[in-house]
């Protein structure tokens, strides 16, 4: 009896213990996760990736996801119509809100590849500058350049002294923001043809190659007057411009000679891509021709260490934010 009843027993442990064992292992496989790489699909694997790596943003308003502008911006047409006859009206170009305070402007789709200073010596000549602010900032915003406009005025009645202008302007322009590259043009000069980018290029650049003054042609090949663009690194291994060339002519050669000393060649677009118009005029007042240039551009390899850049000084007359240029009055002395 006592060995009947303890087998019972022992069946009714095993029997016990089994539908444990049995309720226990239902209940383990219910609560433990799976692997997710073994019940997903490769749908959910795909959009938890891109929840956890954003792909690079192409289009947005942040700077810091910005791409860089490309080498050839896109929206450029060619040739333009440039036409002196009829007066501008500024009004529309000073309420674009793509340009700032002083005539800044920043592309807002991409970043661009350099940051362009734009140097324009300057003394009476509001009517050249009107056309030259008319026509020159819907071409620069569409070469989606990084750009500011600074306009050097010569105070006083001195003779003109171009190069020494354009010394300050670099001056002054750095002082305001991170310049990497520097247009230099006379107020009278406008391209004709938007692919001649106003930009820095590996070789001091030549931009007004084909002028409707010269039969749109090089006067000679060292030509380096009118429009022409530096790097600052550029800049500053010729030791700047000459600040003693008092009168009209003969700066531009001596910066040739300064580049060309340095080893640097000029670099330029093609004829028809650098086609440019002038706007005409007689000579000025007091830009009389200077009779000391031929014997300057002899010594340009003994000037050049000690006139320039490392030789500069001026006064700041005047300081003045315009809606499309900041304009800067100086005082640069006398011959
Ligand atoms: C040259 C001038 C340049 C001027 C061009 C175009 C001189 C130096 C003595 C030969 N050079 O003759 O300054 O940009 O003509 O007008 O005068």
């Amino acid at each position: 009896m006592l060995n009947r009843t303890c087998s019972l027993l022992v069946v009714v442990c095993v029997l016990h213990m089994s539908v444990m064992l049995l309720f226990y292992l239902k209940n383990f496989t219910r609560n433990t996760p799976a692997p997710t790489h073994l019940n997903r699909g490769p749908e959910t694997v795909r959009l938890t990736l891109t929840e956890e790596e954003p792909a690079p943003q192409t289009d947005s308003e942040d700077n810091n996801t910005l791409p860089q502008c490309p080498d050839t911006p896109p929206n450029l047409v060619g040739p333009l119509q440039v036409d002196f006859s009829d007066p501008v009206k500024l009004e529309k170009l000073e309420k674009d809100p793509q340009l700032s305070l002083g005539g800044r402007h920043t592309p807002s789709k991409c970043v661009s590849q350099q940051k362009v200073a734009i140097i324009i010596p300057f003394r009476n000549r509001e009517h050249h500058l009107k056309y030259w602010l008319f026509y020159m900032h819907p071409l620069l915003q569409k070469q989606q350049l990084d750009y500011g406009v600074y306009v050097i005025e010569q105070d006083g009645e001195n003779k003109f002294n171009r190069a020494k202008l354009l010394n300050v302007g670099y001056t002054e322009a750095l002082k305001e923001y991170d310049y990497n590259c520097f247009v230099f043009s006379d107020v009278d000069l406008i391209p004709v043809d938007d692919r001649n980018i106003y930009k820095c290029f590996d070789q001091p650049r030549h931009l007004s190659v084909a002028m409707d003054k010269f039969r749109f042609r090089l006067p000679y090949k060292q030509y380096f007057g009118g429009v022409s663009a530096m790097s600052k690194k550029q800049y500053l291994k010729i030791n700047g411009f000459p600040n003693n060339f008092w009168g009209w002519g003969g700066e531009d050669d001596d910066i040739y000679n300064r580049l060309s000393y340095r080893g640097m060649t000029i670099s330029r677009p093609a004829g028809a891509i650098g086609r440019c118009k002038m706007i005409r005029h007689t000579r000025d007042k007091l830009n009389e021709s200077n009779p000391q240039r031929f014997t300057r551009i002899h010594h340009t390899r003994q000037t050049m260490d000690t006139d320039g850049i490392n030789s500069l000084t001026y006064k700041v007359v005047a300081l003045e934010k315009k809606q499309l240029y900041t304009k800067i009055i100086v005082d640069i002395g006398k011959p």
